[in-house]
C-alpha cells in the first residue's frame, strides 16, 4: 500500500534536507513542527502507514495510558491545541491517544513532510560533507546535516526464542505489533506469555471473550488499580482555564506532571499510618498513587517493604485460590520494575476460564503446532499472545545501527555500554541527536513534554551551530564518561538497579546490564540548560567545510 498522504518519490534520487528525522511518533511529530517553525527543511521517515509510533503499533485489547494520564499526557507547545481537544477518560485508551495524534498531524499539517511505510535501512555519516546520508526501503536516499533519531524507547519488539515457537500453527500476535483488523478470541484457547503492562492490560480483556486463557508468567508483578473514569467537563474546563499555571507546574515537577511533590519519609510514620495512606491511595487508584507516596519508597529498603507487604496482602485478599495467589506474589522491591496499572487483573484469576502457569517452577519446554508444552504437561491452544515487551531504550537505536566516523557502527560503539552525552549525542556520531535515548530521563518523565523540551534545546543548539559557521558537533569521550557517572550515581542512590527490568536491560539476553535512565527528571532540563549557558560545554566542534574542501577530500 502506498500511503495516501505522499506524493510519489523517485527511486534512487538523493534528496537534500537540513534535518532527517527517523520516526513519526510523539517525538518525531514535534520535531517536524518545531524544526520547520525554525525555518529548517525536514523529512521524516517512518515504517508505519500513519503517525503515532508506539501508539500506532500497540493496539492490543486494553491498551491504555498507564502514566498519570489525561489530560496531561499531551503536547504543551500550542495553547489552541489544549483549548480545542477534549480528553474523555483519565487513562485514555490507545484509540483516543492515536486520534489525538492524528488531530495534531492534521492541525499542523505534519504529514506533508513525512514519508510513511519507509524504513531507514542505512544511515551513514559522510565526514567530508559533514552530512548524514540515509538509504530507505523505498529506494529514496536523503542527505541532511542533522539526523534526529526519534525511534522510540519502546518500539523494538522482543520476540522470545523458544524451541518450536515458529512451528506453532495457530494465530500468534505480539502486543506491540497488534493487527489492525479485529482479533476475535471467542471460543478460543489463548496462551499469553508476559505479565508486564501489556500482558496485565490485555489479559482481563481477552478473558472476557476467550474459552480459556493460560497465563504464562515468568515474574509476578505488583499491579495497582487504574480506576479509569471519565474526565468531567468541569475538570477539562479547569485545566484549560488554568493552562498557564498547569504548564508551569508540569515544567517544574520532577516527572513532568502538574502535581505537588511529596517530601515525607515512610519512616516518619507508624506502620498503621502507612497502611492508612496506602489504602487511601489504593482506593483512589491511578498513577498518582506513586506520586503521592512517601519520598523514600524507591530508596529505603524498609519503606519499600512496607508498601510491598501491603500490595502482597491485597493480592491475597483479591485472589480466592490460595495456591494461585502465592504464584502471583512478587518478591522483589516494589516499583523497581515499571509500575503497572490494571483494570481487574488479579480478579481475573477468580474466573473459571483463566489459569496461571508459574514458569519459574514449570518452564516452557517447547511449542508444537497446536500447543505449548511446559515441564509438567501440554496445554492445547488456538492462539498465542506475546506480551513479551521490547528491547527498550537503546534497542531501536541499535536496530537502526547508524555508522559514524570512519564507518564505525553504533553496535560496535555500544558493545559494552550505551555511551552518550546528555542522553542526546554520541562521540564519533557527529550531528546525530537522540530523543528519549539512553542517558535521558525518557521513560521516567512525561514523554510528550520531555520530547518537546529536548527538541527545544536541540533547536537552539542547531541555531548556535549555524550562526557560528560550525559544520559538525559531537561530545568528547570525557564528557560521555562524566555523564555516565552522573546517570549511574543517581541510579545507585536508589533501589532501581537492584531489580531485573527492561530499565536495566535484563529482559534481553546478552544486553549490557545497567540502569541507563537519568533519574533526576526535571533536573535534567536544568543540566542541559547549564551546558548551553557554558557555550555547550563538553562538546567538540568542527568548522563548516568549504565546498571545495569537501570535493577535494
Ligand atoms: P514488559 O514490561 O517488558 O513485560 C514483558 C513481560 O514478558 C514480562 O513479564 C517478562 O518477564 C515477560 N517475558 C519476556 N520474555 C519472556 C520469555 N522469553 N519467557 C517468558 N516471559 C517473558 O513489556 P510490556 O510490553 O508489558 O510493557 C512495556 C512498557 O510499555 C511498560 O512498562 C509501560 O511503560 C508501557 P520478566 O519480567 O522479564 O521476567
Amino acid at each position: 500500500m502506498t500511503s495516501k498522504h505522499q506524493p510519489p518519490r523517485k527511486s534512487g534520487a538523493v534528496e537534500h534536507y537540513d534535518a532527517v528525522i527517523i520516526g513519526a511518533g510523539v517525538s518525531g511529530m514535534y520535531a517536524v513542527h518545531h524544526l520547520r517553525e525554525m525555518g529548517l527543511s525536514v523529512r521524516v521517515y517512518d515504517g508505519a502507514s500513519d503517525v503515532g509510533g508506539t501508539w500506532w503499533y500497540n493496539r492490543y485489547p486494553g491498551a491504555r495510558v498507564d502514566g498519570p494520564g489525561s489530560p496531561f499526557y499531551c503536547y504543551t507547545f500550542s495553547e489552541e491545541l489544549m483549548q480545542e481537544w477534549d480528553w474523555e477518560e483519565t487513562q485514555s485508551d490507545q484509540a483516543s491517544v492515536l486520534a489525538y495524534l492524528e488531530h495534531v498531524a492534521d492541525r499542523f499539517d505534519l504529514r506533508r513532510d513525512i514519508q510513511f511505510e519507509t524504513w531507514v535501512q542505512d544511515a551513514r555519516y559522510d565526514e567530508a560533507a559533514q552530512r548524514w546520508t540515509v538509504e530507505t526501503s523505498t529506494g529514496v536516499r536523503a542527505s541532511a546535516q542533522f539526523l534526529i533519531c526519534a525511534v522510540g524507547a519502546l518500539s523494538t519488539a522482543n520476540m522470545p526464542d523458544i524451541p518450536g515457537i515458529h512451528d506453532f500453527a495457530g494465530e500468534c500476535y505480539h502486543t506491540g505489533r497488534w493487527p489492525h483488523e479485529p482479533v476475535s478470541f471467542e471460543g478460543k484457547r489463548v496462551a499469553v506469555i508476559g505479565t508486564g503492562s501489556s500482558g496485565i492490560q490485555s489479559i482481563p480483556e481477552i478473558a472476557k471473550e476467550a474459552a480459556h486463557v493460560t497465563v504464562l508468567q515468568r515474574t509476578p508483578q505488583y499491579s495497582f488499580p487504574a480506576r479509569n473514569r471519565p474526565i468531567t467537563p468541569d475538570e477539562m474546563a479547569e485545566a484549560r482555564a488554568n493552562w498557564d499555571a498547569v504548564r508551569a507546574k508540569m515544567n517544574a515537577n520532577l516527572s513532568g506532571f502538574p502535581f505537588d511533590m511529596h517530601t515525607r519519609s515512610a519512616l516518619e510514620d507508624t506502620p498503621e499510618q502507612r497502611r492508612v495512606l496506602y489504602e487511601e491511595l489504593w482506593q483512589r487508584g491511578g498513577f498518582k498513587f506513586f506520586l503521592d507516596l512517601y519520598v523514600d519508597i524507591a530508596i529505603s529498603e524498609e519503606a519499600n517493604r512496607s508498601l510491598a507487604d501491603f500490595v502482597r496482602d491485597k493480592i491475597r485478599e483479591i485472589v480466592r485460590d490460595p495456591e494461585t495467589a502465592e504464584k502471583l506474589m512478587p518478591d522483589y522491591f516494589v516499583i523497581t520494575k515499571r509500575p503497572i496499572l490494571d483494570d481487574g487483573y488479579f480478579e481475573t484469576f477468580n474466573r473459571d476460564n483463566v489459569s496461571l502457569v508459574d514458569l519459574r517452577e514449570d518452564p516452557i519446554e517447547r511449542f508444537t503446532p497446536t500447543s505449548v508444552v511446559t515441564r509438567t504437561g501440554e496445554h492445547p491452544i488456538d492462539m498465542l499472545v506475546l506480551a513479551t515487551g521490547f528491547d527498550a531504550i537503546s534497542g531501536s537505536m541499535l536496530r537502526l545501527n547508524p555508522k559514524g566516523r570512519g564507518g564505525m557502527s553504533l553496535k560496535e560503539r555500544w558493545k559494552d555500554r550505551f555511551h552518550n552525552y546528555l542522553g542526546l549525542t554520541i562521540a564519533g556520531f557527529p550531528n546525530l541527536f537522540m530523543i528519549h535515548g539512553p542517558g535521558s530521563p525518557g521513560v521516567f518523565y512525561n514523554m510528550p513534554l520531555g520530547a518537546e523540551r529536548q527538541l527545544n534545546w536541540l533547536g537552539e543548539f542547531m541555531r548556535h551551530l549555524r550562526e557560528r559557521g560550525l559544520g559538525a558537533v559531537e561530545p568528547t569521550t570525557d564528557s560521555e564518561e562524566a555523564w555516565a557517572n552522573e546517570v549511574t550515581g543517581l541510579a545507585n542512590a536508589t533501589l532501581f538497579p537492584r531489580t531485573d527490568s527492561w530499565w536495566t536491560g535484563a529482559n534481553i539476553e546478552g544486553k549490557p546490564r545497567y540502569f541507563s535512565v537519568y533519574l533526576g527528571g526535571m533536573l535534567y532540563y536544568q543540566r542541559i540548560a547549564e551546558v548551553a549557558a557554558k557555550d555547550y560545554e563538553g562538546f567538540s566542534f568542527e568548522a563548516e567545510h568549504r565546498a571545495e574542501d569537501a570535493e577535494a577530500s
